[in-house]
């Protein structure tokens, strides 16, 4: 297949990058954190969106270059500068049950001089729990680490609550489609409900889909602690991402 050979030579030929989307903390309205999102371009330039490529890499494998390659790029191009506030990563469950994971992340730490506290992985709900004693044996290595584990789009699989009960992550991260509903009685019901599940289990709690000044003032009463959207700042490469003073331009 197409996307599958491209995956093999996307590093080497410089076609994929890093974006990062700033993560703004309610209380202090300063940026705190930065997500990593990979981008793909085929030879002719065009993007192919992650929904098309990540789930192919994830089924020949090539997720573990690439997934080595972000951890690399997140250290070397942006927590190299003190300044920079916390990068998290998007992992696959992949790469968590791929024996000796943990141990490269922490290859690539002490190569690059970052500390783990300055990084947080994202896990998406999606995939099933298929061989989870390895996942969760993983997790906690990682946890030694220092490195923060986060639940990604909470809400949207079938297998969320499973990993809330299995996992003990920092902070979770509220799927937009549920911002975006909560124009109906209905969907505001079902948002303050997800809200109050995260909440009673002791997780800090990050809405996503943040696009207007009202909805940042709904979070704020809420008392959510991150929010993440366009309104707060939209994927910018990292010579974008003026650090110092946490601006995005
Ligand atoms: O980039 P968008 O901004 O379209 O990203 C959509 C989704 O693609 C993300 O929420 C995440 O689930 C996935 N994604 C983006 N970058 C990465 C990555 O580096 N690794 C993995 N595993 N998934 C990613
Ligand atoms: O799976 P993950 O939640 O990490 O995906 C991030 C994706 O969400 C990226 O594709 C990003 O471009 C998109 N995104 C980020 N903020 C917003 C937003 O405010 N509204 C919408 N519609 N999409 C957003
Ligand atoms: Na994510
Ligand atoms: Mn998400």
């Amino acid at each position: 297949e197409n996307l599958a050979a491209l995956l093999k030579i996307a590093i080497g030929q410089g076609l994929v990058s890093l974006v990062y989307q700033p993560i703004q903390d309610v209380v202090s309205g300063r940026v705190e954190a930065v997500e990593a999102l990979m981008r793909l371009k085929m030879l002719d330039g065009t993007l192919v969106p992650p929904s098309l490529f990540i789930p192919v890499a994830e089924r020949t494998g090539a997720i573990l270059e690439l997934g080595r390659w972000a951890i690399r790029t997140v250290c070397a191009e942006l927590l190299a500068d003190d300044h920079v506030p916390l990068v998290s990563v998007n992992v696959s469950p992949i790469q968590l049950k791929t024996p000796g994971f943990a141990a490269s992340v922490a290859t690539i730490l002490g190569e690059t001089g970052v500390t783990g506290n300055r990084l947080a992985f994202e896990i998406t709900e999606g995939l099933e729990m298929e061989m989870h004693s390895d996942i969760l044996r993983c997790i906690s290595d990682l946890k030694l680490l220092g490195i923060k584990i986060w639940l990604d789009d909470f809400g949207t699989g079938f297998a969320g609550l499973s990993w809330l009960r299995l996992i003990d992550f920092d902070t979770v991260k509220i799927d937009r489609s549920f911002l975006h509903d909560c124009g109906t009685p209905k969907g505001m019901a079902m948002l303050q409900d997800i809200i109050a599940l995260v909440r009673n289990r002791g997780h800090k709690i990050l809405v996503e889909g943040v696009e207007t000044d009202e909805q940042i003032a709904l979070m704020r009463e809420f008392g959510i602690d991150k929010i993440q959207g366009f309104r707060v700042g939209r994927p910018v490469p990292a010579a974008n991402f003026q650090a110092k003073r946490g601006v995005h331009k």
